[in-house]
């Protein structure tokens, strides 16, 4: 297997990552990265210490958005990024999107109530996740429900790209931390949810997932 993924599934960029390959049908192999150790080793191929990183024989690179774009050009069928140019920009739109606005708004609860038990045996301030329930995230499942087309298979083109990879693996970290999307408030984000954590790619990722941090709050 000549491509390695440095990470942990925890991270939704590790994630997004995962389901593009699995969506290419590219083997690869998982090797665990804490993105706390940043060691001289690690700091050679990712020079920010985040994860994820690539490995691809003697070629490495980081930043689960240059990794894709990579593997969309090493690996081009399927084809996960439109090839029309608004849809194009509209889909990286979505994946920056995902990594930034997203991320930021459902990370407090995902760290605390994962990431501070399993990684560093606190108990979660749940004042912290209330506040995120309460105001972070109803803006943003505001925007994404008035981005989704009723019934279609990605925010892009009606099918799914890099712009469903992003945001569903950073939605998954709602189903790890107890967050529930309120389907009388956001029907057609729930419903795109369950689509997209429906395909083979993110069901594996998710159900892999789920018994890591079980076994960890063990
Ligand atoms: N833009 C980067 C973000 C990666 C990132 O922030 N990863 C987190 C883990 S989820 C990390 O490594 N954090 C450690 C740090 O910021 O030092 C990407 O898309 O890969």
């Amino acid at each position: 297997m000549s491509i390695v993924i440095h990470g942990l599934p925890a991270s939704p960029f590790v994630r997004k990552v995962r389901v593009f390959l699995a969506e290419k049908n590219v083997p690869y192999e998982l090797r665990p990265q804490s993105p706390f150790d940043k060691t001289p080793e690690y700091l050679a191929i990712s020079p920010l210490g985040k994860i994820p990183a690539l490995q691809d024989g003697d070629f490495a690179v980081s930043d689960s958005s240059v990794i894709c774009a990579y593997l969309e050009r090493t690996n081009p069928e399927p084809a996960l990024y439109p090839s029309d140019p608004k849809e194009y920009a509209r889909a990286l739109w979505f994946e920056e999107y995902a990594d930034s606005k997203l991320a930021e708004s459902v990370g407090p609860a995902f760290f605390q109530r994962v990431v501070r038990p399993a990684f560093f045996q606190q108990e979660p301030d749940e004042e912290i996740v209330a506040k995120a329930v309460s105001e972070g995230l109803p803006p943003v499942f505001d925007y994404l429900e008035s981005q989704i087309e009723d019934g279609s298979e990605g925010l892009v083109g009606g099918r799914f790209t890099i712009a469903d990879a992003a945001v569903g693996a950073v939605l998954a970290l709602l189903i790890h931390s107890g967050v529930e999307i309120d389907g009388g408030r956001w029907p057609l984000l729930v419903a795109y949810r369950d689509r997209v954590h429906g395909r083979p790619s993110f069901k594996a990722c998710i159900e892999e997932e789920k018994q890591i941090f079980a076994s960890m709050k063990k």
